[in-house]
């Protein structure tokens, strides 16, 4: 299988978390911001990451997508066990949707240092413009107190879960813990300083669920 990605994307990160603790066999397409021929010739046009191709050349788009169709496979249950199939989802959508709104202000600036090519740091600070309005990511860097704040607010209660147990819903990474970690490493990216001012507990559940995934990865 072959995962397109872009080295920051939260997105991204959480199917590969997946893929890994599936122990399944693939490899990583780091896709130019600024040149997506391949993606788009491969999808129809979609340019969007993460996009997925399986060894029997299906392509599938969209993360929560491809994570259903990953999950649906033979070990589907271990990351998704049964009677927690509605949290588990549930959790997910959460962090892609209302948490991810915030995050990824509060990463934008960070990520946007991180493109060598000035060209690329154009392209990306006029995508955001053109979604959220000029000046948008200026205006977030001047924010960043406040979102930090408010990422701090929101992630309170997965931090009080993961100071009594290892994982999201137990002893074992599940897909929530997937997508949770999918934005801390979009932070991570952006700016250590970020995950430190969250909670140490953050960190460590960070480094558990990277050696889980070093270990179940296939070679
Ligand atoms: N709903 C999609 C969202 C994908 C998405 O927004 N990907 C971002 C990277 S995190 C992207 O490709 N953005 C295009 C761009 O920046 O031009 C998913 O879950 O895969």
């Amino acid at each position: 299988m072959k995962l397109y990605s872009f080295p920051y994307s939260c997105y991204a990160r959480k199917a590969q978390m997946v893929l890994d603790l599936l122990g399944a066999r693939y490899e990583v397409v780091d896709v130019p911001y600024g040149d997506r021929t391949e993606l788009a010739l491969l999808t129809g046009g979609y340019i969007q990451v993460p996009v997925l191709v399986d060894d029997a050349g299906e392509v599938t788009a969209d993360s929560r997508s491809i994570c259903k169709r990953l999950l649906d496979g033979p070990r589907g249950a271990e990351l998704v066990p049964p009677p927690w199939q509605g949290p588990i989802w549930a959790y997910s959508d959460w962090c892609d949707g209302p948490l991810e709104d915030v995050c990824f202000r509060l990463a934008t600036p960070g990520l946007r240092e991180l493109f060598e090519r000035p060209a690329d740091r154009a392209l990306y600070t006029f995508i955001k413009e053109r979604k959220f309005g000029r000046g948008c990511v200026e205006e977030w860097k001047r924010s960043e107190e406040a979102l930090l704040a408010r990422t701090g607010e929101m992630l309170a209660p997965t931090i009080e879960t993961l100071r009594r147990q290892s994982f999201l819903f137990g002893a074992s990474p599940t897909l929530a813990d997937a997508s949770l970690y999918g934005l801390c490493f979009m932070l991570r990216a952006a700016s250590p300083r970020f995950l430190g001012s969250l909670a140490e507990t953050v960190k460590s559940w960070m480094e558990k669920l990277e050696k889980v995934a070093h270990r179940r990865r296939a070679v």
